[in-house]
């Protein structure tokens, strides 16, 4: 009896301290899907997307690249740190430009810094992938481009229309991850790049907690599908699937982490 309530202690504690949302290593620019090239603005914000909320600190990425025709340009020197603005707090995030060069795929990549989340003691690395098309000529959308966790997508990530399904495969070293459990989360707040901050206004209202952050699980050989109901920025993050399981003598879940754009048919 005594277990239990100590348990029963435990959880509520850690459901006050960490309510039900995901953390998201989010790579935002305004449209994934472009009709020319053109001089792009990004932004690295490690945070709660659907609620609007808890804004992380990041520090320094460890990498931060592009991928175009088989070709990787390290970007890490043009990031600029700024501070986003979340509906509680603000945090601390980076921001850049990219000028978009020739037709095809863009696959930003970014490796941040592990991340300490005091509240339970482990530090999490959320390896993130956001791609970015020019004229619809598609060449490295579906390139798995080899980092630690990976999701590969199955499906155009930036040519979706809303209820399309969104695939994808999760990797870990290499490898697919059978039965990887993957959060789902939708961007709630419009991101409002001239401000740094999210916009108050919420989209939808989730009945409950469960639709905030979805939890859904790949197939036996690590493949997802997803229908994705509404327009907007979607992000899939696979938990704990890297090679790397601690960092600094702790825990360390190395997630990976994709985003994708769905647009209404109108
Ligand atoms: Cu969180």
């Amino acid at each position: 009896m005594k277990k239990v309530i100590v348990v029963l202690a435990g959880w509520m504690l850690l459901a006050l301290t960490e309510p039900a949302m995901a953390h998201f290593q989010m790579i935002y620019t305004p449209d994934m899907a472009l009709e020319k090239t053109k001089t792009i603005d990004l932004k690295l914000v490690f945070t709660h997307p659907f609620e609007a909320g808890h804004t992380m600190d990041m520090g320094k990425p460890e990498q931060y690249f592009v991928v175009c025709k088989g070709k990787k340009t390290d970007l890490l020197p043009t990031l600029k740190p700024i501070t986003w603005t979340s509906l509680t707090n603000s945090g601390l995030a980076y921001e850049t430009t990219f000028k978009l060069r020739g037709m095809g795929d863009n696959v930003f990549c970014l490796v941040p810094s592990p991340y300490y989340e005091k509240e339970e003691d482990c530090y999490i690395q959320q390896i993130t992938k956001m791609i970015v098309n020019t004229v619809g000529f598609p060449t490295d959308w579906d390139a798995e481009i080899g980092l630690p966790a990976e999701i590969v997508p199955l499906d155009k990530p930036y040519a979706l229309w809303t209820g399309n399904v969104f695939r994808g495969i999760v990797k870990g070293d290499g490898k697919s991850v059978p039965f990887a459990e993957i959060e789902v989360e939708y961007i709630n707040h419009q991101p409002l790049s001239d401000k740094n901050a999210f916009a108050t206004k919420a989209e939808v209202k989730a009945p409950q907690d469960a639709f905030v952050t979805m939890t859904i699980k790949a197939n036996e050989n690590g493949e997802f599908a997803f229908g994705i109901p509404k327009a907007g920025w979607w992000g899939f993050c696979a938990l704990g699937v890297g090679p790397a399981k601690e960092h600094n003598g702790k825990e360390m879940s190395q997630d990976a982490v994709i985003w994708v754009q769905a647009r209404d048919m109108k």
